[in-house]
């Protein structure tokens, strides 16, 4: 478990619990009151809440909290693919699987250790899953809350086997919003898109925010480091900050595709956007020994907050 000595008793910032299927849950707290909670069922954040114990992601009314199955909401873990263009189950098996606490992890940059309280999680592949995806790695995850709540993901994938292999990810981020038609996301403009409603034909976005008016289910490529998501409703702005992510997926079902998914309500496409930090359109690849880093911090500031505060220097060459 993570903690650092302070004035604030990271100690007591995290507390475990079970849920009802008897698998540990992780609660981290901030001195604000903030929190973030998670399961070693997928690595997977379950809430986030901000200091006024608002939720601040999404998660379905009809969510299936039963293992394999990954919760629908939060942050899922899209590992080792995103989409489900192999032998693989969508998105991967990470997400449908028990991570452990990693109680002795190769130290990260004192940065992301002070002030913040922590969880660090592993995942090795079983048998059964070297049976489908023949690569051996260690996946460490780093799940930590600053001091002003914001939630910070590092994922760390190790090669520890004897060849190379690639793989795709992405953070499955269920952004929870007053109405998807009060949302907008500036950063993404001008920028080439594979449109995943059109056999991911690769397009280019307008010069406008993004917003929503239908289905939408997108990989924005090469994207800048920092993007807005600005909630008119709520008056607030998410800022996703992203580190070896250089890709960005948009995901809205709106109408149709709702009530086709039994885990989600038929109108809760307008509580939702899924924005998410993604390496998708070039798989990542590792040769042995090799480790890949990926961070992504969220955090969330009063709606006054526009693209012009973000640093919008491209992650792609
Ligand atoms: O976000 C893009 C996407 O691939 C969509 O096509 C949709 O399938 C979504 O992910 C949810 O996937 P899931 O496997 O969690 O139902």
């Amino acid at each position: 478990m993570g903690h650092s000595a302070a004035v604030w008793d990271y100690r007591a910032a995290i507390e475990v619990t079970r849920d009802w299927n008897g698998i540990v849950q992780v609660v981290l707290r901030s001195p604000q009151g903030a929190s973030a909670r998670v399961s070693l069922h997928g690595g997977q954040v379950m809430s986030w809440k901000n200091n006024q114990g608002e939720e601040l992601l999404f998660t379905s009314s009809k969510a299936i909290f039963k293992p394999p199955k990954s919760m629908r909401g939060g942050i899922p873990i899209c590992f080792p693919q995103f989409g489900n263009l192999a032998s693989l189950e969508q998105h991967g098996f990470a997400r449908n699987k028990i991570w452990a606490v990693d109680e002795n992890p190769p130290p990260l940059h004192p940065n992301d250790s002070d002030g913040k309280s922590f969880i660090d999680l592993i995942l090795r592949p079983s048998a059964e899953d070297l049976k489908c995806w023949p690569h051996s790695f260690e996946f460490r995850l780093r799940i930590s809350l600053t001091t002003d709540g914001s939630l910070l993901l590092i994922s760390r994938i190790r090669n520890v086997d004897g060849k190379p292999f690639s793989f795709s990810f992405a953070y499955h981020t269920y952004l929870s919003v007053s109405d998807i038609s009060e949302v907008r996301i500036e950063g993404l403009e001008t920028l080439d898109y594979l449109d995943n409603l059109c056999q991911r034909e690769l397009c280019t976005e307008q010069g406008d925010a993004l917003t929503f008016e239908s289905e939408v289910d997108r990989a924005y490529l090469c994207c800048t480091n920092a993007i807005a998501v600005i909630d008119h409703g709520k008056k607030r702005t998410f800022v996703i900050q992203k580190e070896g992510l250089p890709d960005v997926v948009v995901w809205n079902p709106w109408d149709r595709k709702s009530k086709s998914m039994l885990d989600f309500g038929d109108e809760e496409y307008k509580q939702m956007l899924c924005v998410d930090g993604a390496a998708v359109e070039k798989p990542v690849l590792l040769r042995p020994g090799e480790e890949w880093t990926a961070r992504l911090e969220l955090s969330v500031v009063p709606s006054s907050f526009c693209s012009d505060n973000l640093d919008m220097q491209k992650t792609c060459f």
